[in-house]
């Protein structure tokens, strides 16, 4: 482990007067329009908006401010005065801009006209709606359907998602990647194998019925920053929390609530995590498998005293299956191994297994730090052993709770942006629709990845998002990503994304979540679906960014009314004129989870659609919860090597993904450059590295490529040893494209193998 004193970090609690600066800096910089603040009030209330940043729930009794730091700069950055026009496009070549930093892309501010992509001038120039529309449709109609691809960010409405996604199976293909695809894929794939659900089974109340909070590799004070006050409420009635993460997130350490004035003037920190273990990246199946070979060691004691066992035995056998070979497996590791692996104490794993055994009801949330990994599928599993354990899935104050990323990314996937057939009513849809779907599988985000590689995909249309710069490989993407025909982007700021253009290429600016959306019926509402599975509308009401814009919805009309034959049962024209009738839509193909819909949308708190694991309804192959047995207690797709270090790449507490806000990670302490190397201090001496200095990663992935990323300063931090950091997605070009979960394809950037060379 490394000597802390040599440790650069932030050492004020995460929350606190720091958030507040935090947003005042955007403030300054972003010079939001007056009516910001006002906005502001409305964010993640009733009748309010729902926030752009993160997919946190929204409660039903709402702060009077209830938004969070990152939540507020993700509200400024939309609402920005700045504008990004075709003057701007005049006098900027391309090829200048491919030059300028993320950071600087975006903070040219909202996108204002339709623009069409002129090799000759290498400009992007301004065009007609009808004009971009027509070239589209025309170039769509062209091609194969399976040529093109249908990317979607996480941001979109469900409305949106909906149209998007009926979009590409009325024109004939499957492919719809989704920013899942990169992110919670594991889950979607692991969550629905084991449990028969493919998303958490925990809802807000459960927060105030739990005894034990366990987490793993989710850093909420970054990223869904609202999750920490039902935390540190649970803290205060003595809820025992337990925190596993190679790097010591401070919000998971203490936090002061920013909206309760007499904390702030106190500077009264509550401690969050009781025990907080710094697991080696990679190392959660070996640290749970720990903590399970702790747990049966104690039911055995126990009964063996004649004592009450500590596994729920009945829940076992009416509802698990798989326990005797899990069990088998966990009494059969060597602890020496599961310490060796996991890089944590036998002493520590069985603390933390005791406050497990301890705690009537347990929930375990987590994020990025099991997903991303290649054996990312049994980090997920591992954590629902655990909770099988003791039966805690399908009751009160317990259950899996994975904290989703963008703000509609789960809801996008329920209606229906989906590669895989089976995850979609498609006999509903050819009913309803009267056509017939296509049934074979589409691409996934590495899939696309792939297909571009080789000249299969031929056109890309991004709703949202900024895929050139999120995806693993870029140098090879970047180059290979102009030989398409058709790329095509729906955005509200300009991003990296949009200047590496296909063939023909069109970039089209749409509306935010943030402003207000009047079409023929009126002003109009969106919905989507939080990380807890409640669905919420949220009207914009902010005066849009510029007269040009249009909705997303009524973007993805115009392409697909250009691009399709006419079709009596499809209506574009009716839909966009009053989104409640895509809501009907909506309800028609998915009659349980939306059932009334339309009168549902404003319910304080959201609408759960239901959830038939919190039931213990298992729709599983076995139709029973599954234990799995690992077969691995490493999580990482490689072995450790003498020179090799494991790479986690991190988002900084200044970032929304590839949006650059700015440069401060406030609660980790590093500020005023990205361009850092992460590395314990002992670990630098060991490796003849010195503060300050810079130094280039390779890939150490074995396979001959050559991906380098240079200029990186050698800083010292506390992470454990064998593990180093760098930020995301300036560290991209490091990922091998092959290199992903094995069952959902999600990239594995949590540790990626690299050498350090100087
Ligand atoms: N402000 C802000 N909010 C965001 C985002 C953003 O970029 N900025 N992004 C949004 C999106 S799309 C997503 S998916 C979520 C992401 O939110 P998170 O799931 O929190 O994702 P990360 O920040 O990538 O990584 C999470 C944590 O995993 C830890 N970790 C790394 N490797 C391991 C490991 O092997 N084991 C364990 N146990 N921990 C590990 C890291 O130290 C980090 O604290 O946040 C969403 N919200
Ligand atoms: N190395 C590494 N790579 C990663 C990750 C990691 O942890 N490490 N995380 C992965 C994860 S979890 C994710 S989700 C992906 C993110 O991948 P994406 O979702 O593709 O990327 P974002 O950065 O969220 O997209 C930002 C852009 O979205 C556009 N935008 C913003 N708001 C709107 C809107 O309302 N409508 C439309 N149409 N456009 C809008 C803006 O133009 C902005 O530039 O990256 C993945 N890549
Ligand atoms: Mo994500």
């Amino acid at each position: 482990m490394s000597d802390e004193q040599d440790t650069v970090g932030y050492d004020g609690p995460g929350g606190g007067w720091g958030a507040l600066r935090g947003i005042t800096r955007i403030f300054g910089k972003e010079a939001p329009a007056p009516e910001a603040l006002r906005t502001l009030k409305r964010q993640n209330k009733p009748g309010g908006f729902m926030c752009v940043s993160c997919a946190w729930t929204k409660p039903a009794d709402p702060h009077v401010f209830e938004f969070c730091e990152n939540g507020a700069k993700a509200t400024l950055w939309e609402l920005t005065s700045k504008r990004c026009t075709p003057d701007f496009f005049a006098e900027h070549s391309v090829s200048e801009l491919k030059q300028w930093s993320d950071h600087d892309l975006e903070q040219e501010g909202r996108l204002t006209h339709p623009m069409r992509y002129d090799p000759d001038s290498d400009h992007y120039v301004e065009c007609t709606w009808e004009e971009a529309f027509e070239a589209i449709g025309k170039e769509l109609k062209a091609l194969d359907p399976w040529s093109a691809v249908f990317y979607a960010s996480g941001r979109a409405s469900l409305e949106t998602a909906y149209l998007y996604a009926l979009f590409a199976r009325l024109y004939g293909h499957n492919n719809l990647p989704d920013s899942s695809n990169m992110c919670h894929e594991t889950t979607s794939v692991g969550l629905k194998q084991v449990i028969g659900s493919p998303v958490g089974t925990v809802i807000l109340e459960d927060f105030e019925k739990c005894d034990a909070i366990f987490f793993f590799g989710q850093n909420t004070g970054t990223n869904s920053p609202r999750f920490l006050h039902p935390i540190q409420r649970a803290v205060k009635r003595g809820v025992e929390i337990v925190t596993f993460n190679p790097v010591r997130e401070k919000a998971l350490e203490t936090f002061i609530n920013p909206q309760n004035p007499e904390q702030m003037v106190a500077g009264d920190e509550t401690p969050i995590s009781k025990l907080y273990l710094q697991v080696r990246a990679g190392g959660d199946i070996a640290a749970m498998l720990g903590l399970c070979k702790h747990v049966l060691a104690v039911d055995a004691a126990r009964r063996e005293a004649g004592e009450a066992p500590v596994l729920d035995e009945d829940f076992i056998a009416q509802h698990t299956s798989g326990f005797e070979a899990f069990a088998d497996t966990v009494r059969s590791t060597e602890w020496e191994d599961i310490e060796r692996e996991s890089g944590l104490r036998r002493e520590d794993l069985e603390k933390a297994g005791d406050v497990y055994v301890r705690a009537e009801r347990c929930i375990g949330i987590y994020g990025m730090g099991l997903t991303q990994h290649v054996h990312g599928f049994e980090n997920v599993a591992m954590l629902v052993n655990l909770l099988l354990l003791k039966g805690n899935i399908g009751r009160e104050g317990a259950g899996v709770s994975p904290v989703r990323g963008h703000s509609n990314v789960q809801g996008q996937r329920t209606v229906g942006i989906a590669e895989k057939p089976k995850l979609v009513p498609l006999d509903t849809l050819s009913e309803m629709y009267d056509f017939e779907p296509p049934r074979e599988e589409g691409l996934n985000t590495v899939a696309t990845c792939n297909g571009i590689l080789d000249g299969s995909v031929k056109a890309f249309i991004g709703l949202g998002g900024n895929f050139v710069r999120a995806i693993p490989e870029r140098e090879k993407m970047e180059a290979a990503w102009g030989n398409m025909r058709l790329t095509v982007q729906i955005a509200t700021k300009l991003n990296r994304s949009h200047l590496i253009n296909g063939e023909v290429a069109y970039l089209l600016p749409c509306l935010g979540r943030t402003e207000e959306d009047i079409q023929e019926s009126g002003a109009q509402t969106v919905t989507m679906e939080d990380s807890l599975s409640c669905i919420h509308g949220s009207t914009g009401k902010a005066k849009p960014a510029s007269e040009h814009l249009r909705s997303e919805i009524a973007i993805v009309a115009g392409l697909a009314k250009a691009t399709l034959p006419p079709n009596p049962r499809v209506k574009w024209d009716e839909w966009v004129a009053d989104y409640s009738l895509v809501r009907d839509l909506i309800e028609r193909t998915y009659p349980e989870p939306f059932k009334d819909f339309n009168e549902k949308i404003f319910e304080p708190g959201g609408f759960h659609r239901g959830n038939n694991a919190r039931d213990r309804i298992w729709k599983t192959e076995s139709g029973r919860a599954e234990f799995t047995a690992p077969t691995m207690l490493s999580a990482t797709g490689f072995e450790d090597g003498p020179e090799r270090w494991r790479l986690i790449t991190l988002r900084s507490n200044d970032q929304f993904n590839t949006t650059i806000y700015g440069f401060s990670d406030r609660m980790r302490g590093i500020e005023g450059t990205r361009d850092v190397l992460l590395i314990n201090p002992q670990e630098m001496r060991r490796a003849g590295l010195k503060e300050g200095q810079e130094v280039t990663l390779t890939s150490d992935a074995g396979d001959g490529v050559r991906r380098e990323v240079g200029g990186l300063k050698v800083t010292p931090f506390n992470l454990p040893d064998g593990c180093v950091g760098a930020y995301y997605p300036e560290s991209n070009p490091l990922v091998p494209l092959w290199y992903h979960d094995e069952k959902s394809q999600t990239p594995a950037v949590k540790a990626v193998p690299v050498k350090i060379l100087t």
